[in-house]
């Protein structure tokens, strides 16, 4: 399981997998972070699907095509803002990660990699949000067979140290 997983520091537009996750908004029309970034580096292209697709809800995920990006798939996924942790954050930031492996099933994308989707702009504290990714991903991971690697690419040496961390705690079982 543990070979299964891989925690970079960097630019989650540079990596060279089958799909990334997108740190979206529900209305799928851009912003900023690694949105924006995302969008830049796929070019306007990219805006047309998703303005085509319309929305995601909160914890859903869906996917376009990367454009000019190195992968070939965008899988959009809709995290939750953090509002002290009793808005039901935790689940819903649970789904973002689990229905983003999902999709990544159903388009065949066997490489994929996430950033740390709700730390940004919505405010969820990294250390809570970074047990929900990986323990979420070894959930997913232990069922399913078909995806090789997921790499969480973390943006700044504080998200790299925090996600070497807490990948410890959880896969060390
Ligand atoms: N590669 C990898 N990670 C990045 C990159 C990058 N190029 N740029 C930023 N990050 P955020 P959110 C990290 O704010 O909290 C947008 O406007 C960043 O350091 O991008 O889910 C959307 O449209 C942080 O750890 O996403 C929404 O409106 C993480 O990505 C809203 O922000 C997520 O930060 C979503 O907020």
């Amino acid at each position: 399981m543990r070979e299964r997983v891989e925690i970079v520091e960097g630019d989650i537009t540079k990596q060279k997998v089958d799909a990334i996750v997108n740190a979206a908004n529900k209305s799928l029309r851009g912003g900023g972070g690694v949105d924006g970034a995302i969008h830049r580096a796929a070019g306007p292209e990219l805006l047309e699907e998703c303005r085509k697709i319309g929305g995601c809800p909160t914890g859903e995920a869906r996917v376009t095509k990367g454009y000019k990006l190195p992968a070939q798939w965008v899988i959009h996924t809709v995290g939750p803002i953090w509002r002290g942790g009793t808005q039901n954050e935790d689940q819903l930031l649970a789904n973002c990660y689990r229905n983003s492996l999902k999709a990544a099933v159903e388009i065949g994308a066997k490489t994929v990699a996430f950033p740390s989707i709700s730390t940004g702009a919505y405010g969820f504290p990294l250390e809570r949000a970074t047990k929900i990714a990986l323990t979420e991903t070894k959930k997913f991971l232990e069922k399913d067979n078909s995806i090789e690697k997921v790499v969480f690419v973390c943006f700044g040496k504080e998200a790299f140290e925090t996600y070497k961390r807490i990948f410890d705690q959880v896969f060390s079982s």
